[in-house]
């Protein structure tokens, strides 16, 4: 532990094994340096994990070995106090060593030691040189097997290994680690010795709360969005005479642009909050065509099951969602694909749906719905009446998340096999009768004038949605 106080922990390992990717995604901190090159961290770098304002914890990146075998030679020849430092001052100028000198600089200042390697090779000669050194040293240890692959061959050998060397041994995926694999990952530090077994401790725990803080200000996000989006309107009036169609087409245009806009701003809010700089989730917006879409597969997949409309008790009137076909057989794509559904349903709006106001007054609104050219008007689009709408914007900002939260801030690419692929459905189909009345509460108040009716049924919203963020938190293989 350092003089400041906080925990502070070196991640060490051979070349190019992942030490960055760890620590980038241990301290959710992007601007980590990742790239394919042995040898791409040269110095120590800490990184810190700040929640409040306040360091709570400290990972350094380090280089990798780079003379383990001989390093372990003058080690062994020179054991006893102060070794390190005295391998240091020895080596200082010798560039053969640079990468030893460098590491072991952070375990001089009293940083514990995590281990990284990639069992999906086996193990070599300068593996068991560095699990030595380490031995050697005395100092509290714990071994992550970040593979690299996804076939982890060697797994079974290197945990052997591992465990006649390090305290704990833990496999972490630096790649595709999730909220609850760090925090498994800081318990199991915590184990490792007993001195740093309460500075941890408080780490975790201000871990959790700050998670929780950020699950709850994601809550608010949403409702706050959900409320804009369903009170939004546009009024436009007209004192000379204009193609009251085309007029409306456009305004029909901005009004769907709006709707995205508000949810795109929540959604980097989000991030945000979720320190990704990087990494940005880009729920699809036109990936099928609009009315076909409303009809066949996004509002199947994401928003509500036929049942549930029902169950909402938001169907009468509206027209929309009973005719939908429940059978939902040949979705073979991931939410991925069919999220794109943004667009697609505020468009099915304005195509005789019934389900947004288009209202068109003047002196020759008879004439509504034909060409031709009026004065003298004023048209009004929104607010929106659907009753898919609210529940496919809320199911968007659950797949936002879940995929936000579970991004590892280490992955810096798209390739390989994502979350993305396994879930083919949204949240909100899962919903119980108890959370559609919830939910279909809440969207009703909102156009209440009565704030007090409001303010109550958007707290009993923001506590639900908190509970479905929270289950999705912990739900280790997303
Ligand atoms: N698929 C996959 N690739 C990984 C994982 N961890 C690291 N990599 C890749 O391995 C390469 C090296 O990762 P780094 O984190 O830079 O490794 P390092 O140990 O810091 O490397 P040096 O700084 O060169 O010693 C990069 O191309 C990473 O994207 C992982 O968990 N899964
Ligand atoms: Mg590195």
């Amino acid at each position: 532990v350092k003089s400041s106080g906080i925990p502070q922990f070196a991640v060490i390992g051979h070349p190019n094994e992942g030490k960055s990717s760890v620590v980038s995604t241990l301290a959710e901190d992007d601007s980590v340096r990742i790239t394919n090159t042995p040898g791409e961290t040269v110095s120590c770098r800490g990184f810190p994990v700040v929640v409040d304002g306040e360091e709570i914890i400290r990972f350094v990146d380090t280089p990798g070995f780079q003379s383990p075998l001989s390093s372990l030679r003058w080690l062994k020849d020179n054991e006893g106090h102060d070794m390190l430092d005295r391998f240091v001052h020895a080596h200082r100028e010798d560039p053969a060593f640079k990468g030893e000198c460098e590491l072991f600089g952070p375990l001089i200042d009293g940083a514990g030691i995590i281990y990284v390697v990639d069992a999906s090779r086996p193990l070599r000669s300068f593996d068991h040189a560095e699990m030595e050194i380490l031995r050697m040293t005395g100092i509290s240890r714990m071994a992550i097997i970040n593979n690299k692959d996804e076939m982890p061959r060697y797994t079974p050998q290197w945990k052997e290994e591992l465990r006649k060397t390090f305290n704990s041994t833990r496999v972490f995926n630096a790649h595709l680690a999730t909220y609850a694999q760090r925090l498994g990952l800081l318990e199991a530090l915590k184990g490792i010795d007993q001195e740093r077994e309460a500075s941890i401790g408080r780490v975790i725990e201000a871990f959790r709360k700050d998670w929780l803080y950020r699950n709850i200000e994601t809550a608010r996000i949403v409702c706050d969005m959900l409320s804009m989006c369903l009170r939004h309107k546009i009024v436009k009036d007209y004192y000379r005479d204009v193609d009251i169609t085309r007029e409306r087409t456009g305004l029909e245009e901005s009004f769907k642009a709006d709707i995205s806009h508000m949810e795109r701003q929540a959604q980097l809010k989000i991030k945000a909050l979720f320190r990704h700089n990087i990494f940005d989730y880009m729920m699809p917006e036109q990936s099928m065509a609009g009315a076909d879409l409303f009809h066949r597969q996004t509002w199947q997949v994401l928003g509500l099951k036929p049942w549930q409309i029902v169950a909402a008790g938001a169907a009468t009137g509206s027209g929309i969602g009973l005719g939908l076909d429940a059978a939902t057989a040949g979705i073979t794509f991931g939410v991925f694909a069919i999220s794109g559904a943004l667009i697609g349903a505020v468009s099915a709006l304005f195509s005789g749906q019934k389900a947004a106001k288009a209202t068109i007054k003047g002196p020759m609104s008879g004439r509504f719905g034909l060409p031709g050219k009026i004065g003298g008007s004023r048209i009004i689009i929104g607010p929106i009446s659907s009753v898919q709408l609210p529940y496919i914007l809320l199911d968007r900002a659950l797949i936002f998340y879940a995929h936000t939260i579970n991004w590892a801030h280490g992955r810096r690419n798209r390739a390989g096999k994502g979350p993305d692929e396994s879930r083919t459905r949204g949240y909100v189909s899962g919903f119980s009768e108890d959370q559609l009345q919830v939910c279909s509460g809440f969207f009703r108040s909102i156009r209440t004038l009565d704030e007090t009716a409001y303010g109550k049924n958007k707290d009993g919203m923001t506590d639900m949605i908190l509970g479905l963020l929270t289950e999705i938190s912990h739900n280790e293989h997303y």
